[in-house]
């Protein structure tokens, strides 16, 4: 029965172990952003704004007002230089009357403060970009707001016909406009291994999955940063707080073994949208399970069944000898 014990314990550890996420991470105080935003030297030694961006300096950085044909930026000053992160940020998008426009982006790229058509930000990055958008160019499948990445080696358009929708690695519906309470986004990179995004829209600091790409490879040195821009329509777009934290035990693998990005008929989109109804919470689940995540779970099924048989396997051993010994 010790043997057996055993055998329960090493299984039990080696599920704790493939449970195990990549962890909280160590705070990069670098690239965090948190109010007051200037220091006594009356600006801020780690990130820049500018455009039409204002600042009240206890409140937000507001990158554009809820006024028409406005950009403006944010922009970490120094470049991320940790392959594997995590940055949590606290936003507001507001609107007073009828239709918002045209949201947001949070972005990670080589390049950093060039102001041009994508949400204020230049086209034909490298890198990141993940779009807060609350206007609806041209999608007809999906509700708005609508949160989306794109993945971009610095020759895709950034198609606004179609909202970015040709070149999606994954997205999700989210209400995060005209919110009266906290609503925060954290984005997680697990160098050349996935990239996932998490949404915690109802002021509850609980967080649901909006989407995980898997075979994502970003550059290895990127600025953070934040664009907005507003036209025709407006919203006014804000940006509170920002965390960042380095993660030192993330399960990287060797260039050689990225696997290719998802194809387009295979993109990471959500399918589990958001509620139309804003007076629901928002309840969504991974969109995808990893291919090795499947391989653990059998692996410790067949493991459990082994024990099961062998254990029973012993009992009738046992009860054979038993009744023997009894014969003579
Ligand atoms: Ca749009």
């Amino acid at each position: 029965m010790q043997l057996l014990g055993s055998a329960f314990a090493l299984l039990v550890g080696a599920a704790r172990v493939l449970a195990q996420d990549e962890g909280p991470g160590t705070p990069l105080y670098s690239y965090h952003l948190r109010a007051p935003y200037l220091e006594e030297s009356l600006n801020n030694p780690r990130w820049d704004f500018g455009g039409d961006a204002i600042m009240e300096v206890n409140r937000f950085i507001r990158l554009t007002s809820d006024v028409q044909s406005q950009e403006g930026y944010l922009w970490a000053k120094t470049p991320m230089t940790t392959n594997s992160w995590r940055i949590e940020f606290e936003f507001k998008v507001t609107h007073d009357g009828g239709i918002a426009g045209d949201g947001f982006a949070f972005w990670y790229t080589q390049e950093r403060m060039e102001e041009g058509p994508v949400f204020g930000n230049r086209d034909k990055y490298n890198g990141l970009g993940l779009f807060f958008d609350t206007y609806a160019n041209g999608r007809v499948k999906t509700a708005f707001p609508y949160v989306m990445a794109i993945i971009n080696d610095g020759t895709k358009y950034y198609d606004h016909d179609t909202d970015g929708n040709n070149a999606e690695v994954g997205g999700c519906e989210a209400h995060f406009l005209n919110q009266h309470y906290v609503t925060k986004a954290r984005v997680t990179y697990v160098h050349n291994n996935y990239l996932n995004v998490d949404l915690s829209l109802q002021g509850d600091n609980q967080w649901t999955t909006c989407f995980r790409a898997h075979g994502v490879s970003l550059p290895k040195r990127g600025y953070f940063g934040f664009s907005a821009m507003t036209g025709g329509v407006s919203s006014a777009h804000d940006i509170i707080e920002v965390m960042t934290f380095a993660l030192n035990s993330a399960p990287e693998r060797p260039d050689s073994e990225v696997p290719k990005p998802a194809s387009s008929d295979d993109r990471g989109r959500s399918t589990n949208r958001a509620s139309q109804n804003r007076e629901q919470p928002v309840q969504r689940k991974p969109t995808t399970v990893s291919s090795s995540g499947v391989s653990a779970g059998i692996i410790v099924i067949l493991l459990i069944v082994g024990l099961i048989v062998a254990y029973i396997g012993w009992v009738m051993y046992k009860t054979s000898k038993a009744n023997s010994y009894k014969r003579f």
